[in-house]
């Protein structure tokens, strides 16, 4: 008795006693930091699109973009709540813009992405190109960039935006500055990037290479809904993911933005997919279409303008009644660099 207690007391010494060190003891939580398999607090949710779209809406009424300097509501996953996270890595909100507003010109070292979901032909310009916006469409924004929106067509437009900025979080890499102005200056035409990166060709002289970050800032979604179009009919499918494209630097090939891997795929009706995983977490927009996503055991029922997410490592799989389109983004080429991206298909 007498020597456990002098063990306890011993040991209690010590514990407090690196506890004063700013010391901690690995063995108590080790099990915790490096697990089996990866553990997240992010869990599977959908944002249906019918009981969000006039929260959006109202949100024009409670702030304009220009004192809100983007009127955004943030899509929280509701394991992290108060993080503004919708994965451990990823950012997601719905942005409004209302006709004749202005969201005024910034940069910051987060890179984005714009998802158009609802509205006809609002604007962003990005490195001085405008771009009409138009639903299924997808715009980078890359890290650095001068943006501004504005919209002088006569309905809201909302779109889905996703941005790494928990990543630049743990870089302690952000910053962020105004223009100064609204607006910045317009010195291409509309369509320029597009037209010289986005059609099988390349400037022979002056151009890297090597640079991160697609040149081609705007991809029309005619252009990838006629290639999905095209392949449905002559590829083989997926057994989980169906007809699967992701957008590209033409650079290089890679992704075209060097954080995030932005998706688009095709699944026919009455798809029945296999369930697979990997360990980017993933988040989905539907474009068309109405189908079903088996996440773990847990049915979501989905339809156009919805958004759901699946945690990295999370099983799931894709059913359609109709044939669907969905858009998709995740933190893929940041673990492909870094030698770290899985993915298994489940029998
Ligand atoms: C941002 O700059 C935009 O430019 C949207 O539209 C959402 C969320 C956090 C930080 C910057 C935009 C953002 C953001």
């Amino acid at each position: 008795m007498e020597n456990n207690n002098t063990t306890n007391n011993f040991k209690n010494n010590f514990y407090n006693d690196i506890k004063q060190l700013h010391l901690a003891p690995l063995w108590e939580v080790l099990s915790n930091l490096v697990t089996t398999s990866p553990k997240t607090k992010a869990v599977p949710h959908l944002w249906k699109w019918e009981n969000i779209k006039k929260h959006v809406l109202t949100s024009g009424e409670v702030i304009s973009a220009e004192e809100a300097e983007r009127r955004v509501l943030i899509l929280e996953n509701p394991g992290m709540k108060g993080e503004s996270k919708i994965t451990d890595t990823l950012y997601a909100g719905l942005q409004l813009i209302l006709p004749g507003e202005i969201a005024p010109s910034h940069r910051h070292t987060q890179s984005a992405l714009r998802f158009i979901i609802d509205g006809n032909g609002a604007y962003t310009t990005v490195d001085g190109e405008k771009t009409t916006m138009l639903p299924g469409d997808f715009i980078i924004t890359p890290s650095w960039t001068w943006h501004d929106h504005g919209n002088e067509s006569d309905e809201p437009m909302i779109w889905l935006d996703g941005l790494d900025i928990p990543i630049i979080q743990q870089f302690t890499s952000s910053f962020t500055e105004r223009l100064g102005q609204k607006t910045q200056i317009i010195n291409k035409p509309e369509g320029d990037s597009l037209a010289r990166f986005g059609s099988g060709l390349l400037p022979v002289n002056n151009i890297s290479l090597n640079n991160k970050v697609s040149p081609v800032f705007s991809y029309p979604y005619s252009r990838t809904r006629e290639a999905l179009e095209k392949m449905k009919n002559r590829d083989k499918w997926d057994e989980s993911h169906g007809i699967r494209l992701k957008y590209t630097n033409p650079l290089n090939g890679g992704h075209a933005i060097p954080t995030m891997a932005t998706f688009m795929q095709l699944l026919p009706k009455s798809f029945s997919g296999k369930y697979s995983r990997s360990t980017d977490g993933t988040i989905y927009c539907v474009i068309e279409g109405f189908g079903e996503t088996v996440i773990g055991e847990e049915k979501y029922n989905w339809s156009k303008g919805d958004v759901f997410v699946v945690p990295g490592w999370f099983k799931f799989k894709h059913n359609t009644q109709e044939e669907a389109v969905l858009f998709s983004y995740s933190d893929r080429p940041v673990q492909e660099m870094l030698g770290l991206f899985r993915e298994e298909v489940m029998e």
